[in-house]
């Protein structure tokens, strides 16, 4: 059974010049882009996409850095494929948590600016999907 996530390459990832990583990373696990985009995020999006934090201190500050420059917008398909980018991506502090080979344990030093975002259930998928690409 196929699945569907969103993928977030976010601004810091694209001003690194490291979305090509990712997308080779996802391409090579044998996953499958469905939808990519590069795009500015309004505010109220960014604001609904993180709901969940909205009561963390750290939620001004994520706002500011997820709207601050472009970022890349993507459906990624294929079996299991919100766990399987997950585990790409690698846990959420990306010197505690993330391991080396994984996109954060590879690329990133600080949990704000932690390169990207991949839905974290198959709910949360259908939730950002309709949020991020409605026409889909
Ligand atoms: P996830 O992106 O691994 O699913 P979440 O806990 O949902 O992690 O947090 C969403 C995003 O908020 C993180 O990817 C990171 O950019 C930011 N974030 C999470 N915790 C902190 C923190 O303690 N300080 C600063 N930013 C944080």
């Amino acid at each position: 059974m196929s699945e569907r996530t969103l993928v977030l390459v976010k601004p810091d990832g694209v001003s690194r010049g490291l979305v090509g990583e990712v997308i080779s990373r996802i391409e090579r696990k044998g996953l499958r882009l469905v939808a990519l985009e590069l795009r500015n995020v309004a505010r109220s999006v960014a604001e609904e996409h993180y709901a969940e934090h909205k009561d963390k201190p750290f939620f001004g500050d994520l706002l500011e850095f997820i709207t601050s420059g472009p970022l890349v917008a993507a459906i990624v398909e294929g079996p299991r494929a919100v766990a399987a980018f997950r585990q790409l991506a690698g846990g959420t502090d990306p010197v505690e948590k993330a391991t080396p080979g994984t996109l954060r344990g590879d690329y990133a030093l600080e949990t704000q600016f932690n390169l990207v975002h991949g839905s974290d259930s198959v709910e949360s998928a259908e939730r950002e999907l309709k949020l991020w690409f409605p026409d889909n």
